[in-house]
């Protein structure tokens, strides 16, 4: 790897910038010393029905734990995002809808529009028996209705738990089961490169899974017309109980810290956990780093290519940017469809000046070469923006260089669904960026390195990244299971939030984020747990035993690589082989498909039955000489085996 290079602020931006270098150094001292003084300050920034007086009341003492932030503040999230912009932003574009076909218009949603739209929606929950506290699933793609129906949801005090659209039914199912939702939104089907998802299809095979008669009404939005099977009274239209009602909808009045939404992610054991967010602190969160992170101004056309189920659709493409008054474009394809110049032609299209996107997707157009980018102007662009996964610097150098024209200030954003917003990243105007690193942690974050006893690390380290205190924007608990809470986050390092994610800091103070330490791997930017793959394999006829972990790929990031011992008497098979990738594809979804599937007559254990999964790293990286000792296993032999078969060149 190159020496690190150091990019200064160009000093155009920072001419400008909202926040400039004294800025930084004095606002995060403020915030640390003061947080109460600061927070309180910051949350002037939303519409508050009862304002809050008691701002930070937290303690990560295992014996007085509690996160709790402006406990006594009455707000709507819907209402900051929608009515407040009314007077002075109705006709302004909330959001730029470019559907998959480039061929079929765009449309301009205004502040206006959304909130007739998201006002009808809430009344048609409401008259559906939806009330405060209960939950929904939103299952849909990326279009205007997904935006509208979280909003709709967030007005009347209905939390919301979007399932992303490439999951499977057994994955829908659990979700149900777990929040135990009364009501999904869906939508006939969804369209992405050209390619139907059947998404009400998978809704009815998800129902017909055991643990979810909770769910009462599906309604389905017309997207495609493809004919799909509605089953009376359970599935109603979208259009048939939304179209006839009132554009006013009295908003729900949520105490800061009553529930907003649920998100599910996977950890490193077990089913995926429900991350709860709620509704001050997380929005004064989400729209804060949305401003300063993007430096935003009233006339940016923003876009952020993620996917509202995940977190990053969540606080910057609904709650930061609405919060903000921001236009933001809303995009329902994928970026290699019809061809590999779609971003930059969507970015000359609607004259799009923040971009923010994946690593994955930079590695995977980089390939592509320039021809694809210079062919369009991206004369609009003014910042560009990166999160999910590190990103390496020849991506980060090609985004800045070769997307940007050496223009344009790249942040590299570090949070986690558990955060709520970015914690760690440069503010474009006053901290100088070096390809790779997410730099300096945001207002009021104190990150720490720690080893692997919970020592602290002090000037230039490598270790476990931890968090010493709490923010605004900070996840509350597991729904339906604090203990898992307690003990995920703040048991390892007593007294401290574990992120899971290895770090060094530099001799300038600067973050470099390393990837997760924990069994979880990142594929493409989305996490996918070990455990859950391995319980997949596991659950088909054939499998006894599994083992999962992730290997470095070109363009994913991290790949998955599964070993799978069959039952004695089953035999290897290219066929058979298929059929399990297939499985895990068709229980969890596309993005969990195991990449390499290696046969394993043995796995690698210790003498009291644990796997090592180290040694199965090491030979997935296809590194069998840095297997390091592995003296302690039962049976030493079943490695050499497993070397020997390795299915990487
Ligand atoms: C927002 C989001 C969180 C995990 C996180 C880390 C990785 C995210 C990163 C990054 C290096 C960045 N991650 N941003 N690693 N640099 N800028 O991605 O949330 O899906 O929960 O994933 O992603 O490993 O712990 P989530």
């Amino acid at each position: 790897m190159s020496p690190p290079d150091l990019h200064p602020v160009p000093p155009e931006f920072a001419a400008t910038a909202r926040l400039k270098r004294d800025d930084y150094e004095r606002l995060y001292a403020q915030s640390v010393r003061e947080p109460d003084a600061f927070w309180g300050d910051v949350a002037r920034r939303l519409d508050w029905m009862q304002a809050p007086t008691q701002i930070k009341d937290v303690s990560y003492a295992l014996d007085d734990f509690h996160i709790r932030w402006y406990a006594d503040g009455e707000l709507n999230a819907s209402v900051n995002c929608l009515d407040r912009h009314l007077a002075t932003r109705g006709d302004k574009t909330a959001l730029i809808f470019e559907p998959d076909d480039p061929a079929q218009t765009a449309q301009h949603i205004s502040y206006r529009d959304l909130h007739a739209r998201v006002c009808q929606l809430a009344n048609a929950l409401r008259g559906l028996g939806v009330k405060k506290g209960d939950r929904i699933t939103i299952y849909l793609p990326m279009i205007p209705e997904a935006v509208a129906a979280m909003l709709a949801c967030a007005r009347i005090g209905a939390i919301h738990s979007v399932v992303f659209g490439g999951f499977a039914p057994q994955s829908i199912a659990d979700r149900v089961h777990d929040c135990q939702s009364k009501l999904i939104i869906t939508a006939d089907e969804g369209l992405r490169g050209g390619k139907k998802v059947p998404l009400k299809a998978n809704v009815d095979a998800a129902l017909k899974l055991p643990g979810t008669n909770s769910v009462e009404t599906v309604l389905v939005v017309r997207h495609t017309g493809a004919a799909v099977n509605m089953q009376m009274p359970r599935d109603r239209w979208f259009d048939a109980v939304v179209d006839g009602q009132p554009v006013q909808c009295e908003p729900e009045r949520m105490n800061a810290e009553d529930p907003l939404f649920i998100l599910y992610t996977s950890g490193s054991t077990g089913k995926p956990k429900g991350v709860l967010h709620t509704t001050g602190g997380y929005l004064v969160w989400a729209s804060y780093t949305h401003e300063s992170v993007f430096d935003l101004r009233e006339d940016d056309i923003y876009w952020c290519t993620a996917d509202v189920g995940w977190v990053t659709g969540h606080s910057y493409i609904v709650y930061g940017p609405l919060a903000n008054g921001a236009t933001a474009l809303v995009f329902e394809g994928v970026p290699n469809y019809p061809n590999v110049s779609r971003f930059w032609e969507v970015i000359d299209k609607h004259r799009v000046t923040i971009f923010y996107t994946a690593p994955t997707a930079i590695r995977a157009l980089m390939r592509e070469g320039e021809a694809p980018v210079k062919k369009t102007s991206r004369a609009s662009l003014r910042l560009l923006g990166t999160v999910g996964e590190p990103i390496n610097p020849e991506a980060w150098r090609w985004y800045y260089e070769t997307v940007g024209d050496s223009r344009c200030p790249v942040v590299d954003t570090w949070w986690q669904t558990e955060t709520g917003g970015i914690l760690i990243s440069p503010l474009p105007g006053a901290i100088d960026t070096k390809p790779g690193s997410a730099t300096k942690p945001f207002f009021g974050v104190q990150p720490a390195l720690v080893d692997a006893n919970g020592a602290l690390l002090e000037g230039e380290a490598e270790g476990n990244l931890v968090l010493l205190d709490s923010w605004p924007g900070q996840m509350r608990t597991v729904y339906g299971d604090h203990p898992r809470f307690i003990d995920t986050y703040f048991r390892t390092y007593p007294g401290m939030y574990f992120t899971g994610d290895g770090c060094r800091r530099d001799a300038d103070g600067y973050y470099w984020i390393t990837g997760r330490v924990d069994d979880v791997i990142n594929v493409s930017g989305h996490r996918i747990g070990t455990a859950e793959v391995e319980s997949a394999l596991v659950s088909h006829p054939k499998v006894a035993e599994a083992a999962v972990v992730g290997f470095p790929h070109d363009i994913k990031g991290q790949g998955i690589y599964a070993y799978v011992t069959l039952i004695v008497g089953e035999g290897e098979s290219e066929d058979l082989r298929k059929e399990l990738v297939a499985h895990v594809r068709k229980e969890i979804g596309p993005i969990a498909a195991p990449d390499h599937l290696q046969w394993a007559p043995g796995l690698p254990k210790t003498r009291s039955g644990k796997i090592m999964r180290r040694i199965l790293r090491k030979i997935a990286e296809n590194a069998p000489d840095q297997l390091g000792d592995t003296s302690t296993l039962a049976d030493p032999s079943v490695v050499e085996s497993l070397v020997q078969h390795r299915r990487v060149p």
